[in-house]
């Protein structure tokens, strides 16, 4: 089993408005500093790097009901989407470096505009379902999946710069990894959709490894969809990820961490994938956010073939003396 010729078209998105906190913008800027593009080519993937996107100015963008930034978040996520589209049609595996975790909401439409039906392998500490109606913030981040998900379509009111997305999940085809700050109501979502959960409980209960067993069996049981893997760093425990806009204790470990990306790898469907809400401005010190920036760049490696073991290039041959 082979892993080269990996094909990875990376899309910087420095975008914060689904959130209050700022610097989440710089994410795709420190993770590209910390070497991604480099560390990819050197494990052997060929990579094209898209830039930065350039999002408009939105003006008088003024709550609607408690949603904030509605028109910024809509207007970013749709030229996100246009965006994933056209590194899909090119032939790459699409890598979305946030920026906040409303950017789920673009990456996934234009993924599944390009590709059709996907698999969602969602890690992060957080559930990210609150519809606009439910969210006890108003903060888009934390309502990314209500959009996309078709089971909770008639629950969705419509909001400026949000009527280009188009619901394009099914709540079967979706899985939560890492949970730990779910609100009352995502818990009641969650039940009521029956969606798949793997908290901090089981991975406690059963081990990464039994989890990741039982999410591919879940996924693939019957056709195999490509999948979208979307990562929040702060599913790892903040001991290890603290540059980040809400820590909550008791997260994975990073072995945990890099586990789920390896064996997410070893599927051979992984089509594109988010790293978001690394914020390097809330480090308290320099340490805090390499080890930060250094794992979401770990976790990248490991979801194109990077392996523990090592790795070797197919076609090396020991020198002859
Ligand atoms: N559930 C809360 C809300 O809806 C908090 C969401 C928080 N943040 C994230 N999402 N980083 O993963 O606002
Ligand atoms: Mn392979
Ligand atoms: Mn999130
Ligand atoms: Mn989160």
């Amino acid at each position: 089993h082979h892993h080269q010729g990996r094909s990875v078209g990376i899309i910087g998105a420095p975008f914060c408005k689904g959130q209050p906190r700022g610097g989440v913008e710089r994410g795709p800027d420190v993770i590209r500093a910390a070497g991604l593009l480099h560390k990819l080519q050197e494990q052997g993937c060929a990579v094209k790097d898209y830039g930065n996107l350039a999002f408009e100015e939105v003006v008088d963008d003024e709550p609607v009901g408690r949603v904030k930034h509605v028109r910024a978040v809509g207007s970013a996520n749709h030229r996100l989407s246009e965006a994933v589209q056209a590194v899909k049609r090119d032939g790459h595996t699409s890598v979305m470096l946030g920026g906040d975790h409303s950017l789920a909401i673009g990456s996934i439409h234009g993924h599944s505009a390009a590709v059709g039906e996907l698999s969602i392998i969602w890690v992060d500490a957080h559930a990210d379902i609150n519809t606009p109606l439910t969210s006890p913030t108003g903060n888009i981040h934390g309502q990314s999946m209500s959009y996309v998900l078709r089971e909770l379509q008639s629950k969705i009111p419509a909001l400026p710069n949000f009527s280009w997305i188009r619901p394009c999940v099914s709540a079967k085809d979706l899985v939560y990894i890492g949970l730990r700050d779910v609100d009352p109501e995502e818990h009641y979502i969650l039940k009521l959709l029956g969606v798949k959960v793997f908290s901090m409980s089981e991975v406690d209960q059963l081990g990464v490894a039994r989890v990741m067993e039982e999410t591919c069996d879940y996924l693939f049981s019957k056709v195999k969809k490509p999948i979208h893997l979307s990562y929040d760093i702060d599913a790892i425990d903040p001991s290890v990820t603290p540059a980040t806009g809400t820590p909550v204790v008791g997260g994975l470990t990073y072995r945990e961490g890099v586990y789920i990306t390896e064996q997410v790898c070893q599927t051979g469907l992984l089509s594109a994938v988010d790293m978001v809400e690394v914020n390097p401005l809330r480090g308290q010190t320099e340490e805090e956010v390499q080890s930060t920036v250094s794992t979401a760049v770990d976790l990248l490696r490991g979801c194109f073939g990077r392996l523990r073991e090592g790795n070797h290039p197919s076609d090396y041959r020991l020198p002859e003396p």
